[in-house]
């Protein structure tokens, strides 16, 4: 193929979902959100479900998600998305519907929700997208935080004695009989993203299956509340993030 004719649209192999707008993100360089939006994006729009999808927007950096997928969203109150998704789904089982937190989100302020959704089963799609902090408020410790990590508000790193120990919430929601499906999963390599996009459009088949609740949680980067580059951060994931937070289906019925 002549050079000119690869960046013609009919010949290119990659382009962005149709569901994605051109509004500019408000991400910083390195955030995951940005690529998990464009897999959530590929998922629905491969599935048709373009005018059957709803999505229950957080409080926390995804706070605008609204404003790049188009699809019907409904804003939630800090933590309270399973409580809404609950509703949703409940009043329109033909609609596919997810929230979309963060694990300040879904692990702190929600975590009653998000336990007594699972727990009751509920037909939602959870994806959890855990950068270890509270990135939009400027890097505060979530209950995600590593041992040791350095925040805003635990400067010297975290402590046990403290601030107690990280907590790995989907190894909760995995005991609970309502769910299906609790999966952990990441972006930082092609590989990785392949692999989540599966993960993803298994739970959202899951939850159209009428199967119950399904988890997929990302683990994932926060440079700017890291304070690192784009490329440290990743690496950082990689090596410290990783152990804690493990990759692969913790629960697969
Ligand atoms: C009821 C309530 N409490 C606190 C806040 C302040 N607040 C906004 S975002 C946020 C933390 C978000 O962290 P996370 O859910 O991990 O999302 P991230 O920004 O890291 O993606 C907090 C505490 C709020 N908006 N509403
Ligand atoms: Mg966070």
């Amino acid at each position: 193929m002549d050079t000119k004719d690869i960046i013609k649209p009919e010949n290119l192999v990659y382009a962005k979902p149709a569901l994605m707008n051109d509004n500019p993100m408000h991400y910083c360089p390195g955030c995951s959100h940005g690529v998990i939006h464009k897999l959530a994006a590929e998922v629905i729009e491969e599935m048709g479900m373009e005018e059957k999808t709803i999505g229950v927007a957080p409080v926390g950096c995804a706070v605008f998600a609204y404003n790049y997928i188009d699809i019907d969203w409904q804003e939630a109150a800090h933590g309270r998305a399973p409580a809404i998704a609950t509703a949703i789904k409940r009043l329109m089982p033909d609609k596919m519907v997810f929230t979309y937190q963060g694990d300040g989100d879904l692990a702190a302020i929600g975590t009653a929700e998000t336990i007594h959704a699972c727990n009751r089963g509920e037909n939602i799609v959870i994806i959890f997208v855990n950068n270890a902090i509270y990135g939009m408020t400027g890097g505060q410790m979530a209950p995600t935080t590593l041992q040791g990590m350095k925040t805003a508000t635990c400067p010297h790193g975290r402590t046990p004695e403290l601030n107690g120990y990280p907590l790995k919430i989907s190894n909760l929601l995995e005991r609970l009989e309502g769910t299906c499906y609790v999966t952990r999963q990441s972006v930082h390599t092609a590989a990785a993203v392949k692999k989540a996009k599966k993960a993803l459009r298994k739970a959202f088949e899951n939850s159209m299956a009428g199967k119950g609740a399904s988890v997929v949680e990302f683990v994932s980067t926060c440079a700017s509340g890291w304070k690192m580059t784009p490329d440290q951060a990743n690496k950082w994931m990689v090596e410290n993030m990783f152990p804690e937070y493990p990759l692969g289906d913790l629960k697969d019925v």
